[in-house]
């Protein structure tokens, strides 16, 4: 029987391309116009002489998206042709960006339709421009999955990508009187053309009630229902050889679960109960990493997305397999972080109670098919839900997690204090992630080796090799490709195409970095992306940003870790010497910060408006406004950081070292020509060993001395009276020389720095002054700043998302390549 399938499968694997004739035919120029007309006048209803750059938007994303039908079916007939393996990546945030320009790039239809809107007088960036970011991700997690859907399209690795379809994504952040403001976003207002909407797949997910005892089986009989739904979106990877999909759940109340029963015996607000939880589960993104209301919310959003999606990855194999127990042959899931954690539990208690497997056999098949990738070892950031709550709104799950408990206890023998998935009163959501997966990854060398250190020395000890690194990557199709095209064309010029797909090529200009005509023509590259992002400024937040100045940008979440304080305090000691000796010859700066801070982070909005009360101060003095400027636009997001990041000189990564998993913000300025100002942290330190240490600007302490130096009482102090400028700093925002209509207004931070400094600001200040030092005498010499930042774009290559996704399927998923 099973050599016979076998056979079965062999031969499939002869079978492959789509017979040419159902595929649309290659676009031209005309074809792709005919299309557009169409769409404009059948799907959007209007005609050209009417049409507003809204109906344009949508007719030129449909005529694209069109573009995706084929590559995506071919891909879904060959994987199931085949009988290949999947991957599903679990993830409660998709920070995707926009979709229009990438998905033209990667089906090879950038510059036809450009053409082709350029005969209607129509400019197709600025219709771009239009769509609305997908901005369902806080930050670098959230962003790191849409480079890896992206990633794996490109490499023909099958999978999907299982999200939610938040209805409002991340807030979008504006600033009154230099402080932020939250407003809810709106990316579904004007309606989604990449979605293809499929009510008739649609499962259920339960929430509370008990488990009932019923010939010897536990039931569990939930209190509600909701429906998920699922929208999904075709991702294209590049040379359109291959496409995923991106299948977000959207929860509805569906109308065969509303309980007529209870309403019509008078129980109006129970009959209404399901329906409710249903318009609250998927209405809103979790902005806050530290929230403390709407706990029961976030596990049932949780909840929700890892039922959903293991029941269709369940569905799906039963549909071409009858045979649950080689799961692990067809299926991986990997879990973003410990968001989807409860994943495990679902698929053991799918396989336990509704398909008759014992619990040892499905917790077996679960932890082969299971990976889990850990992306903090903050303390506060690692989930852990009280058993009450848990046992409240998924009773039968708390009973396997109990189980899964007892078999990790007992796996530790006779040790004393053994590590347990449920502590005390609270679930551990992480030691559970870890309980139920085969490989766990940290994000970055660095990171894993604490992870294995500091977060699971115990699962460590007793399951050695189950934790791997796997270093975070971007992909070089939206960061470069899209992003620089001045950079890209000069790079094709140069080495030809073909880095797209395989960014070692770019070693190839390593032979030019001594080259001036090459220095020359990169540094017109930088000249034109710095005039578009100012352009951009000036056109959107009316702000002005000087060209010939060095641009230095910070942009990333707010956070104490990630030290924005260290960033603007060193500003203020800039703007103090450049008051006191104005003509020393200092090299022009524009200080960039972006970044949204979590709305109940009061410590990051503090920082957030000492830099906009900075700002005001240092931009409007006439003495130092050509020498150094400070510019926040508000809103930071992927959309933002595409104009930004092409445009900078230096890249601020400075954050405490131990602290910062991997960043991914770090790759995509040096891909792009900045050089780093950074610490030893994260993918820092792989960074620095791939670009070189002389083309990088390293300062600060090491994780080890971060460890001593905040053992030492006092620390803050005895660093703050070593350092004169740091003294002058704090001392003017404390007489309120930043705040002078309200002058104690950050008298909290400079108490903060005096009395704590947890994150050791005051430690590596005058390290990181030196290190700008360095910074500015590296900048006067040209011919030296150009060598360097070309050798680090050159030796950027590692950093593909293309290289992650390969390790994946080698050492996690199992998975070869289909293309
Ligand atoms: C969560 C929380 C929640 C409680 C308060 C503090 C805090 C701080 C950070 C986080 C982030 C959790 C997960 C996360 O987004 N990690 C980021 O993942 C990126 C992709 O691997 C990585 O590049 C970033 O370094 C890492 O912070």
């Amino acid at each position: 029987m099973s050599e016979s399938l076998d056979e079965v499968r062999s031969d499939r694997h002869e079978s492959t391309a789509l017979p040419e004739s159902t595929a649309l035919p290659a676009p031209t120029a005309a074809s792709l116009r005919d299309a557009l007309l169409h769409h404009l006048r059948f799907t959007v209803g209007t005609t050209p002489e009417r049409a507003s750059a809204f109906d344009w938007r949508m007719a030129v994303s449909h005529t694209i998206r069109d573009r995706a039908v084929d590559p995506w079916f071919e891909s879904v007939r060959r994987t199931e042709a085949e009988d290949r393996k999947r991957v599903h990546y679990l993830s409660m945030e998709f920070l995707i960006g926009r979709i229009l320009e990438d998905a033209a790039i990667n089906l090879g239809l950038r510059d036809t339709i450009d053409e082709v809107l350029d005969g209607f007088g129509l400019s197709f960036t600025e219709i771009a421009e239009g769509e609305p970011d997908a901005a369902l991700g806080n930050g670098g997690l959230g962003r790191l999955a849409a480079c890896y859907l992206e990633s794996m399209a490109t490499v023909g690795c099958p999978g999907y990508g299982y999200g939610l379809r938040y209805e409002h994504g991340l807030f979008e952040q504006s600033f009154e009187n230099g402080r932020q403001v939250e407003t809810p976003e709106n990316w579904l207002a004007t309606g989604n053309p990449w979605d293809f909407t499929r009510p008739e797949t649609a499962y259920r997910v339960g929430f509370g009630g008990e488990v009932i005892e019923e010939g010897g089986r536990r039931i569990w009989v939930p209190r509600s229902r909701v429906l998920a739904a699922a929208h999904d979106t075709p991702v294209v990877g590049y040379g359109a050889r291959w496409a995923n999909t991106l299948r977000l759940w959207a929860a509805m109340p569906g109308a065969e679960l509303f309980d007529l029963d209870r309403f019509n015996a008078g129980d109006f607000a129970a009959a209404s109960e399901a329906e409710a939880l249903a318009r609250s589960l998927t209405r809103v993104l979790y902005p806050n990493d530290t929230t403390d209301g709407g706990k029961q919310l976030r596990l049932s959003q949780e909840y929700f997305l890892s039922s959903a999606s293991v029941q269709d990855i369940l569905a799906r194999h039963l549909g071409a397999h009858d045979d649950l127990r080689r799961l692990p042959e067809s299926v991986a899931i990997q879990m973003n972080d410990t968001h989807p954690a409860i994943a495990g539990p679902e698929l053991i208690r799918l396989l336990v109670d509704e398909h008759g497997f014992g619990f040892d056999a499905a917790a077996g098949i679960a932890t082969q098919v299971l990976g889990y990738t850990n992306h903090t070892l903050l303390p506060e950031a690692l989930e852990r839900w009280t058993v009450g709550l848990m046992r409240h709104v998924l009773p039968r799950h708390l009973e396997i997690i109990e189980g899964l408990d007892t078999q990790f206890v007992e796996l530790q023998g006779e040790r004393p204090d053994p590590v347990r998935l449920i502590g005390g009163d609270q679930v551990n959501m992480g030691d559970l992630a870890f309980a139920v997966s085969h490989k766990v990854n940290g994000v970055s060398a660095l990171h894993t080796d604490l992870v294995r250190k500091d977060l699971f020395p115990v699962h460590d000890e007793l399951h050695p090799g189950r934790i791997v690194n796997i270093t975070n990557g971007i992909t070089p199709r939206r960061w470069l490709k899209l992003a620089n095209p001045a950079l890209s064309e000069l790079i094709t010029d140069t080495i030809g195409s073909g880095w797209e797909t395989d960014l070692d090529r770019l070693r190839g200009l390593e032979q030019h970095a001594d080259d001036p005509g090459f220095q020359e023509a990169f540094g017109r590259t930088k000249r034109l992306a710095k005039v578009r992002f100012a352009d951009w400024l000036a056109a959107e937040h009316d702000i002005e940003a000087p060209l010939d100045a060095l641009f230095d940008a910070q942009v990333k979440r707010l956070h104490e870790y990630k030290r924005q304080l260290l960033n603007i305090l060193w500003t203020i000691a800039r703007y103090q010497r450049i008051k006191r000796d104005p003509g020393a010859g200092w090299v022009p700066r524009v200080k960039i910060f972006g970044g949204k801070a979590a709305p109940s982070y009061d410590t990051a909005k503090e920082i957030i408006r000492l830099i906009n009360d900075v700002a005001r101060i240092v931009n409007d003095d006439p003495e130092t406004r050509d020498l150094l400027r400070v510019i926040y636009p508000p809103n930071y997001g992927v959309s933002m950081a595409q104009k930004l990041i092409p445009a900078s000189d230096l890249s601020e990564q400075i954050s405490t070292a131990g602290m910062e998993a991997s960043g991914t913000g770090n790759m995509k300025f040096a891909l792009n020509g900045a050089l780093t100002i950074g610490t030893l942290d994260g993918a820092n330190v792989e960074i620095r060993e791939h670009v070189g240490a002389g083309n990088f600007f390293l300062f600060g302490l090491t994780t080890d001395e971060v460890a001593a130096r905040r053992s030492e009482a006092d620390h803050a102090r005895t660093a703050i009276m070593a350092s004169r400028p740091l003294q002058d700093v704090l001392q003017s925002v404390a007489e309120g020389a930043f705040s002078p209509d309200e002058p104690h207004r950050h008298g909290r931070l400079v108490d903060l720095m005096w009395n704590s400094d947890w994150f050791l600001v005051a430690s590596d200040f005058d390290a990181y002054d030196s290190a700008q030092d360095e910074v500015d005498r590296a900048y006067r010499d040209s011919h030296h700043w150009q060598r360097m930042a070309i050798l680090n774009i050159a030796r950027m290559g590692h950093f593909s998302s293309d290289r992650s996704i390969r390790e994946y399927m080698s050492r996690i998923w199992d998975i070869p390549a289909a293309l």
